[in-house]
C-alpha cells in the first residue's frame, strides 16, 4: 500500500524526467552515497557524526524499525528538535518506506492530534525533553486514541521506548524498501490558513530536485559549514538548500537550538561556519548584538547569510553586508514547493530590494487578479504557480484543494506579489488568512476555532498587527458575554494544547465585530482599528 496523493499529470511527469529534474532515486541516496566518508556530517553540541557514523546509525534504526514490523506505506508522527536524531530518524524512516510528518518542537497536543488524525501513524517518535512527554499521561491518551500506533520511541528515555537503544542496536541486514521515487517520501507542514493544519505530500523526485537545484544556486559544496538554527523540520532549514543540501554536497551541519546571538556567535566562531539561514527577526537580534558587543569578529568565517520566511525590509537587508560583513541571499519559499532565491552574482540593489526569482527554469509563476485572470507585468496580484517540485494537492483535502488550485493545476499561495521585467519577485502582501509572526505561520481560523470553545466567547477574529521586531504579531478581537482579560484568554488556549507562538499577543473585547457588505468579518477594518489603538 502506498500513501495516497495527487500526482502530476503524465505529460508533466514525462517532461520533468526528460529534462533530468526527476532522477528516480530515493532521497536516502543523499546520505548513502557518502557512506564511506569519514568527514563530519553533523555537529550537535559535543557530538560529532561522520557520514560513515550517520549512515551506520540510520541503518541500525531502520533495522530496529523493520524488526518491529514497520513497513513500506506506513506513516509516522515525529517530533524532534534540532538534534542529530532528527536526521537519523528521517533517513531511517525513508529507507524503509515509512512517510513521516515532522511536527515542530513548538507544537503541542492540539497540533500532534490533528496530524495523527490525518495520517493514522503506525509509530510515534518524540522526546522526553518535550513537556508533553515528560511523563506518560499524554502518551497513554495518544496511543489510546490513535489505535494505528503500534510503536513508540522516545529520545531521552532509558526504558522500553528508548530511541537511543534502537539507534545503538547493530543492524541486521537492512533491506532498503523506500517508497517509489515518484511516490510520497514524507509530509511537509503547511503554514496554513484553515481550521485544521494541512499536510503536503512530497515525493522523492520533487524534493530531491528542489535540493539539488538549490545547491547549484547557493553553491553548496564539501566546504559548506551550515548553521541550522531554525527548526530543522522546517522546509527552509531542511531543503533550501538546508541540511539535506549540505548532506548532498558532503558538507557539515552545525545544529543550534535557537537563532539567538548568544548561542550562535560562539558556534560560528568555534566551527568556522560559513553559511547560516535566518528569519528577519533573528537578523535584527544579530545586528543588535554586534552593536552591543561592538564587534562582528565572531562572524568572520560567515560568507553567506540567507534570509527568508517573512518579508525582509530593504533597510534591514542593506545592513547585512555592511555590519555582518557577508553576502545576503533573500529566500522566498513555501513548504508547498516553489522557492525563489536572489542569485549570488545579482547586483546589491536587486538582492536588497527583491525576494529573488524562481529556482527552476520550469517553475511557472504568474500574477492573477481577483477573478483569476493574468495581470500585466509589474502589477500586484495573486501568486499562481506550478512546477517540478510544487505539489498538486494537500493530503486528503479535496474541498480545500478545490479553492487552492485553479483548473490548470496552478497553486495559489495566497501571497500578493509583483514580478519585474527580469522575472524577479517582490512580495507585496498577503491575501490568505494567516499571520506571519516572524516567520512562524499562524492560521487565523485554527486559533479562532479554539477561542470559540471558551464558554464566554461569542465571536472571535484573529488579525495581524504590526511589530517592529517580528514584523507581525497577532491580535484577537472578541465579542464576549463578560469581559475577558488577555492572560485568561492565553491561559485558556494553552489549556487547549496549542503551540505558544499561536497565542494572541493582544486581546481586544468589543460589542460587535465589523462586517463586510456580504456579512463576513471585516478583518481589514480590524487591522486598521488595532493600528489606531496602538498609535493612540
Ligand atoms: C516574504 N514572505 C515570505 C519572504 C516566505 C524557504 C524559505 C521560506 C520558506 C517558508 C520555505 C518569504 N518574504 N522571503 O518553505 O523553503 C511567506 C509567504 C509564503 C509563506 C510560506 C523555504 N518567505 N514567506 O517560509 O511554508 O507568505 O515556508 O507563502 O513556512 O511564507 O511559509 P512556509
Amino acid at each position: 500500500m502506498s500513501v495516497a496523493f495527487t500526482p502530476w499529470p503524465d505529460d508533466f511527469a514525462a517532461r520533468y524526467r526528460e529534462k533530468g529534474y526527476w532522477q528516480d532515486r530515493p532521497l536516502t541516496d543523499f546520505l548513502t552515497r557518502h557512506a564511506d566518508s569519514e568527514s563530519v556530517a553533523v555537529i550537535d553540541g559535543d557530538r560529532h557524526f561522520s557520514y560513515c557514523e550517520l549512515n551506520a546509525r540510520v541503518d541500525n534504526l531502520a533495522s530496529s524499525l523493520q524488526r518491529q514490523g514497520l513497513k513500506t506505506g506506513d506513516t509516522a508522527l515525529v517530533q524532534l528538535g534540532n538534534v542529530a536524531e532528527f536526521y537519523i530518524t528521517f533517513f531511517a524512516l525513508l529507507r524503509i518506506g515509512v512517510a513521516p510528518v515532522n511536527a515542530l518542537f513548538s507544537h503541542q497536543r492540539s497540533e500532534l492530534q490533528a496530524y495523527a488524525a490525518q495520517i493514522e501513524p503506525a509509530m510515534l517518535i518524540a522526546d522526553r525533553q518535550h513537556a508533553l512527554f515528560a511523563d506518560d499521561v499524554f502518551l497513554n491518551a495518544f496511543v489510546d486514541e490513535h489505535r494505528s500506533v503500534r510503536t513508540v520511541l522516545l529520545r531521552n528515555d532509558d526504558g522500553e521506548h528508548s530511541l537511543a537503544a534502537a539507534i545503538a542496536h547493530p543492524a541486521d541486514n537492512v533491506v532498503a524498501t523506500p517508497t517509489g521515487p515518484g511516490e510520497v517520501a514524507f509530509f511537509q507542514l503547511s503554514g496554513g490558513s484553515t481550521g485544521t493544519p494541512k499536510l503536503i505530500p512530497r515525493t522523492h523526485n520533487d524534493y530531491a530536485y528542489s535540493i539539488r537545484r538549490s545547491n547549484e544556486i547557493c553553491a553548496f559544496d564539501q566546504n559548506t559549514r551550515y548553521l541550522c538554527a531554525l527548526p530543522a523540520a522546517h522546509n527552509y532549514a531542511l531543503s533550501s538548500p538546508g541540511a539535506l543540501g549540505v548532506f548532498l554536497a558532503q558538507g557539515c551541519v552545525i545544529l543550534a537550538a535557537d537563532p539567538s546571538a548568544t548561542l550562535c556567535f560562539p558556534l560560528i566562531e568555534q566551527h568556522q561556519i560559513n553559511v547560516a539561514a535566518l528569519v528577519p527577526p533573528a537578523v535584527s537580534l544579530w545586528l543588535q548584538a554586534i552593536h552591543e558587543w561592538n564587534s562582528n569578529a565572531a562572524l568572520a568565517s560567515l560568507t553567506l547569510l540567507q534570509v527568508g520566511g517573512a518579508r525582509l525590509s530593504a533597510t534591514l537587508a542593506a545592513r547585512i553586508p555592511a555590519e555582518i560583513g557577508c553576502q545576503l541571499q533573500q529566500v522566498f519559499g513555501m513548504a508547498e514547493g516553489l522557492v525563489n532565491y536572489t542569485r549570488l552574482d545579482d547586483s546589491p540593489e536587486r538582492i536588497i530590494n527583491t525576494q529573488g526569482c524562481p529556482m527552476s527554469p520550469d517553475d511557472e509563476v504568474w500574477v492573477a487578479d481577483a477573478e483569476g485572470n493574468p495581470l500585466p507585468r509589474g502589477e500586484v496580484g495573486r501568486l499562481m504557480t506550478r512546477g517540478p517540485y510544487t505539489f498538486r494537492g494537500y493530503y486528503k483535502s479535496p474541498e480545500h484543494n478545490g479553492c487552492a488550485f485553479d483548473a490548470n493545476g496552478f497553486y495559489g499561495s495566497g501571497d500578493l506579489i509583483s514580478i519585474d521585467e527580469q522575472g524577479y519577485i517582490t512580495v507585496q502582501g498577503r491575501e490568505k488568512d494567516q499571520i506571519n509572526r516572524g516567520g512562524e505561520k499562524i492560521a487565523a481560523e485554527e486559533v479562532e476555532n479554539l477561542l470559540l470553545r471558551h464558554d464566554e466567547v461569542i465571536h472571535a477574529a484573529l488579525v495581524s498587527m504590526e511589530d517592529s521586531l517580528l514584523g507581525e504579531k497577532s491580535c484577537a478581537w472578541l465579542v464576549t458575554k463578560t469581559p475577558l482579560r488577555a492572560v485568561a484568554v492565553r491561559r485558556f488556549l494553552r489549556e487547549q494544547g496549542v503551540a505558544e507562538f499561536k497565542l494572541p499577543d493582544r486581546v481586544e473585547c468589543v460589542d460587535a465585530l465589523p462586517l463586510t457588505p456580504v456579512g463576513k468579518v471585516d478583518k481589514k477594518q480590524l487591522r486598521q482599528w488595532i493600528a489606531n489603538r496602538t498609535l493612540a
